[in-house]
């Protein structure tokens, strides 16, 4: 089998809310209090996973960790039964209980920077646990997502699990969100680009420091030569794009770009070009930043499809604007390898800033590669129809702000996790 990309989405978890933790996060920040719907949220990303396996693709997923995480809180001197933390967390420190109710892990993108096994000096495909150091309530997800990992991928012949780099804003590491990579084919040896921020005095963080980024291309033995840094565009960053994927997307030899997503666009692309003669390197015109962060088009996954074009899957919110969707219609007409747009619903997601591509974890791998992964966490229709039982089971169908602090949402959340676990060990 050539080597083939694996998306692994992760599932919105049944604590899904709006309580704005993430500054500098233009959806987050704006819907803070809303009610918000966990069943809709985790459907929505079950509808999505099963559009790209019906699109002829292998899909994966990744469950979420227990929410709210009392063993969060224990480090900052809470005591007591999990339902006594919790408690005194709430009352003591609202921001801090809240920052453990968040079920933000169903952003994978976040969850690890992936390098492929044809650019690592082991010839493993490396998976860097991201540390998320820049906000408090995705930190915490760091170290339950290194668990995890180990257990989809155990075949240590094939992958290498790293933990996250030490939790400090200097090494402020957001994974696959702010690395891309370009090649022939998938399984041919790629550049690695890497999008970092720096400290330049804005209002909203600069989450991913170069220092991290340097840090998982020597942890993955990646060749210099075939190793790019990029500093992201300042204005992009501070329009709410503080992840790269929020204005740039690539697959094999196609990179989907905003004109605005780097510092220093011409000096990238002369690289890219030089090292990639057959790229494609597609800008859309006419489409502001703000209208980028605003229908997530560039959060779109791009996808190779088995008859070897690729498609674009999109968030329905692009669709909402007119502009954003004149670029799609564009994109498709113009000479290059995209040549589908599939339309998705996430919308509970998009709320909170995640689009289609922020939900899932690309995974290159050829055929020993694949084996290798535990297939309790790869989709079948079997496994897809059992998990969409269990969220209709168990995941509440509505929370408001209020409800976080409530024991019976806590009571709720732990069952749906025994029964999601369930069905994993199945
Ligand atoms: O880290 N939102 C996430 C969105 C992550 C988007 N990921 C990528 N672009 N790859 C974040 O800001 C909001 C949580 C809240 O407000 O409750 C949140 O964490």
């Amino acid at each position: 089998m050539s080597a083939i990309e694996v998306n692994f989405d992760g599932l919105p978890g049944p604590t899904h809310n709006y309580a704005g933790l993430s500054v500098g996060n233009v959806a987050s920040q704006s819907n803070l209090g809303e009610v918000s719907y966990p069943r809709a949220a985790a459907l929505q990303g079950l509808a999505k996973m099963r559009a790209v396996m019906e699109l002829g693709l292998v899909q994966g997923f990744l469950p979420p960790p227990l929410r709210p995480a009392a063993a969060a809180l224990r480090p900052f001197g809470f005591k007591g039964s999990d339902d006594e933390v919790l408690a005194a967390a709430a009352s003591e420190d609202l921001g801090l209980f809240r920052a453990a109710c968040s079920a933000s892990s169903m952003w994978r993108a976040n969850a690890a920077t992936v390098l492929a096994a044809p650019d690592t000096a082991d010839g493993r495909v490396h998976l860097v646990s991201a540390n998320l150091a820049g906000m408090l309530h995705r930190s915490f997800e760091a170290d339950e997502t290194f668990e995890l990992l180990r257990r989809v991928f155990p075949d240590t012949d094939r992958f290498c699990v790293h933990g996250p780099l030490p939790s400090a804003r200097h090494f402020g590491d957001e994974g696959a969100a702010n690395h891309m990579r370009l090649a022939a084919s998938h399984g041919a040896p790629g550049l690695n680009i890497f999008a970092h921020g720096e400290l330049r005095g804005g209002a909203y963080p600069e989450r991913q420091s170069r220092r991290a980024s340097e840090a998982v291309a020597r942890l993955a033995g990646l060749d210099g030569d075939r190793t790019l840094y990029a500093l992201q565009n300042e204005a992009a960053v501070q329009a709410g794009a503080f992840h790269n994927d929020v204005v740039a997307v690539a697959n094999a030899n196609v990179l989907l770009a905003h004109p605005e997503a780097f510092a220093d666009p011409a000096r990238l692309y002369g690289a890219l070009r030089e090292r990639l003669p057959n790229l494609h390197i597609v800008e859309t015109f006419g489409v502001s930043l703000a209208d980028a962060v605003s229908s997530y088009l560039f959060n779109s996954q791009l996808v190779t499809l088995p008859d070897g074009h690729m498609a674009l899957i999109l968030p329905s919110d692009v669709k909402d604007s007119a502009v954003a969707w004149k670029a799609v219609e564009t994109v498709l007409a113009a000479d290059n390898p995209i040549s589908e747009a599939v339309v998705v619903d996430v919308r509970e997601s998009m709320r909170n800033g995640g689009g289609p591509a922020c939900l899932r974890l690309r995974v290159p791998v050829d055929g020993p590669a694949r084996a290798g992964i535990d297939p309790r966490f790869l989709l079948t229709p079997e496994r897809w129809q059992a998990l969409s039982a269990v969220v209709e089971a168990h995941w509440p169908e509505r929370i408001s702000p209020d409800d976080l602090v409530d024991p019976q949402l806590w009571a709720q959340a732990r069952a749906a996790h025994a029964a999601l676990e369930a069905v994993i060990a199945d």
